[in-house]
């Protein structure tokens, strides 16, 4: 395992993942209400701030913005991703290699496992290929550990959350990136089922700052280390706010009403 806490994408033990890869995950539909974050260069920016651990971005838009911003962001790269265009049964294509991951001078590495879907075989071996090839470089390996497919779709329910922690555990992960299974005790055991491997939370569809704080709250008292989101950050009006908000409820432990006191 590598010493994750020694990794620039964890602060305090903690990470604030900032992700965007829904043009690619969801299509521009994401950003029709805020069209002016098309421009990758407004989260990069975004990104800047100290609450942001590291932001997850698929190949291309590295390639192209984070020359830029390799200074005052820490870069984790999406290995694979599919489209909303894609009908059958999840997957994912790999779409970067790690030598050139590790060229564009990534951080650390991020790649989706759908347990539970037809394609979890051959999902799972290229994930193989991945972690152990990032062990050469010392980049730790976040898993988006999604089942999902068949019978499974969008699940999100404690006991399948668990496996998804503990999927990511054996399958030799550093970091696992879950839904939020329902409830904070849920969220306790996906985490126990983690051994020490971290997990954090992965943000979904925007809503209310405090709505949102109190869910972020109540993951950390359940022992996850953090975060990785988009939509809830990037589609504020004013996302600053929300992460000055979010590195007290993260970093400090801040109850949400504190957070959004001060
Ligand atoms: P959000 O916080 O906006 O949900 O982003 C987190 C994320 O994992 C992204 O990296 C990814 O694009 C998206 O969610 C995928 O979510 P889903 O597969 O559920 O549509």
């Amino acid at each position: 395992m590598i010493p994750i806490d020694d990794s620039p994408i964890v602060r305090d033990g903690k990470s604030l993942i900032l992700a965007m890869d829904h043009g690619l995950e969801h299509g521009p539909v994401d950003f029709e209400e805020v069209p002016e974050k098309l421009d990758p260069s407004t989260v990069f920016e975004t990104a800047t701030h100290d609450a942001v651990s590291a932001m997850a971005v698929q190949k291309g838009i590295a390639e192209g913005y984070y020359p830029s911003y390799e200074d005052d962001v820490n870069l984790l790269l999406k290995l694979n991703g599919t489209s909303n265009l894609w009908m059958g049964e999840p997957d994912s294509a790999v779409n970067c290699s790690v030598d050139y991951a590790a060229e564009l001078g990534a951080d650390a590495l991020g790649f989706t496992v759908y347990g539970g879907s037809n394609h979890e075989i051959e999902m799972v071996e290229e994930f193989r290929d991945a972690q152990e090839k990032g062990r050469e470089y010392d980049l730790p390996m976040v898993m988006w550990s999604y089942p999902r497919g068949q019978g499974l779709k969008n699940d999100t329910k404690p006991s399948t959350i668990s496996y998804a922690t503990r999927l990511a555990l054996e399958l030799g992960a550093d970091i696992a990136k879950v839904k939020y299974p329902g409830s904070p005790e849920a969220m306790a055991h996906a985490v126990d089922c983690a051994g020490n491997m971290k997990v954090i939370m992965s943000g979904g569809s925007k809503t209310s700052d405090y709505e949102f704080l109190s869910q972020v709250e109540a993951v950390i008292d359940a022992g996850a280390k953090g975060l990785a989101v988009g939509r809830n950050v990037w589609q504020r009006e004013d996302p600053t706010r929300l992460l000055d908000a979010l590195e007290k409820v993260i970093y400090e432990e801040a109850t949400a009403d504190a957070a959004l006191e001060a």
